[in-house]
């Protein structure tokens, strides 16, 4: 068959589109990959899938394919040679198909309201995820992969939100791993999977995707804001070490939170407030001091609250990376001094930390573009 002229349209994020590039990798084909803007939709989008304007769309020879699973079989139908992702068996194909229906109806909504949740409706869909995931379990049984020992179509359709996990788990509190040993061990064993591993997008992209989405739709709180503080176990010695080395960080990434409406431009600062997000994790208190006294504070928050680059970045060092400073050094430096030492780690723009490592364009910290100063990945 012919797969030359092949196109997916595509959300990264997506658990439905990532089963069509797994489809498409595990027969080897080669296509193009157009990302959609979901908020605003191409026009190509609109035509290709006039019906539920949605991706995944596959465009084969100029012809559209929609709906991930219809997608998955088709790819299957089209290109026949190995490996196949649905069984020759009618009986195995019509139980694969069953199992594919059964994801559809269940985990997508299951895993959203889980990340999505909040209060006692969380702990509901909690409960009701862990029971859907644990009657996939045990359909997997003891076999390596849903079909028996090969990787086929129903691991096709559940596979991608396995990469939703840690998402889910971080924001709702909750080990799929305790619950689901079996399930977690198999999607590690897909993992392994060439065509799996580079469809799926890092769990840590995911997070950050999801931490973004909640701030754009107002369903994040504090805490969301709190557990986003992920300590970095790199050293950012040359960055400082003008001043002092520092042993421990921990990246806050801050996004603002949407203004009720275009008219409102009141700062709201009860919805963020940094000082409030860093003594919670009890760790940073001389961060907060120094905050406090350079009155810098308010121009974070403020400048939280009206960024148009969508954030920014706090390097936060916490109280054990001030413990090798000589007594009272901290004390003898004046304002400006210490005005200067904290905008060292602040980046003016929201860098998630999944993106932070591999980092290739030069980026100031809001001391960076004076003389003398160190940039960040300099
Ligand atoms: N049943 C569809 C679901 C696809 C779907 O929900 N796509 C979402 C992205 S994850 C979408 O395009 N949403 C845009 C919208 O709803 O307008 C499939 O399996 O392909």
């Amino acid at each position: 068959m012919e797969d030359s002229n092949v196109v997916l349209l595509d959300f990264w994020p997506s658990s439905y589109g990532m089963r069509v590039k797994i489809a498409l990798a595990e027969k080897g084909i080669s296509y193009e990959c157009k990302q959609e803007d979901l908020e605003a939709k191409s026009s190509l989008l609109t035509e290709m899938n006039p019906v539920h304007k949605m991706i995944p769309v596959l465009i084969h020879n100029a012809k559209p394919i929609s709906e991930s699973l219809n997608i998955v079989q088709y790819i299957d139908e089209a290109w026949k040679h190995k490996p196949s992702l649905l069984p020759s068996d009618p009986y195995k194909r019509s139980q694969a198909r069953f199992w594919g229906d059964y994801i559809d109806k269940n985990v997508y909504n299951g895993v959203k309201r889980v990340w999505t949740g909040k209060g006692k409706e969380q702990e509901e869909w909690k409960k009701e995820l862990i029971e859907c995931l644990k009657s996939l379990e045990d359909e997997l049984g003891d076999k390596a992969y849903f079909g028996g020992e090969e990787f086929g179509y129903v691991d096709v359709a559940l596979v991608p939100f396995t990469t939703w996990f840690y998402t889910v788990e971080t924001f709702g509190k909750l080990s799929i791993e305790e619950e689901c040993p079996k399930l977690v061990a198999w999607a590690k064993r897909c993992m392994q999977k060439e065509s799996v591993a580079t469809s799926l997008p890092h769990p840590q992209q995911i997070y950050d995707f999801a931490l973004q989405y909640k701030h754009r739709h107002g369903l994040h709180s504090t805490e969301d804001t709190l557990i986003s503080i992920r300590v970095l176990s790199f050293s950012l010695a040359p960055l400082v070490s003008f001043l002092y080395s520092t042993t421990t960080l921990a990246q806050l990434s801050l996004v603002p939170s949407s203004p009720q409406s275009p008219s409102d431009s009141t700062p709201d600062t009860a919805a963020v407030d940094i000082v409030g997000i860093l003594r919670q994790a009890k760790s940073f208190n001389i961060l907060i001091r120094l905050m406090k006294t350079t009155q810098l504070i308010n121009q974070f928050n403020a400048q939280l609250l009206t960024t148009k680059s969508g954030g920014i970045t706090i390097l936060a060092p916490d109280d054990s990376s001030f413990s090798e400073l000589k007594p009272g050094f901290l004390n003898s430096l004046s304002d400006g001094q210490k005005l200067e030492l904290l905008q060292f780690y602040v980046l003016s723009e929201y860098v998630s930390s999944s993106n932070f490592d591999t980092l290739t364009n030069l980026l100031r910290t809001l001391a960076g573009a004076k003389p003398g100063k160190v940039e960040l990945n300099d």
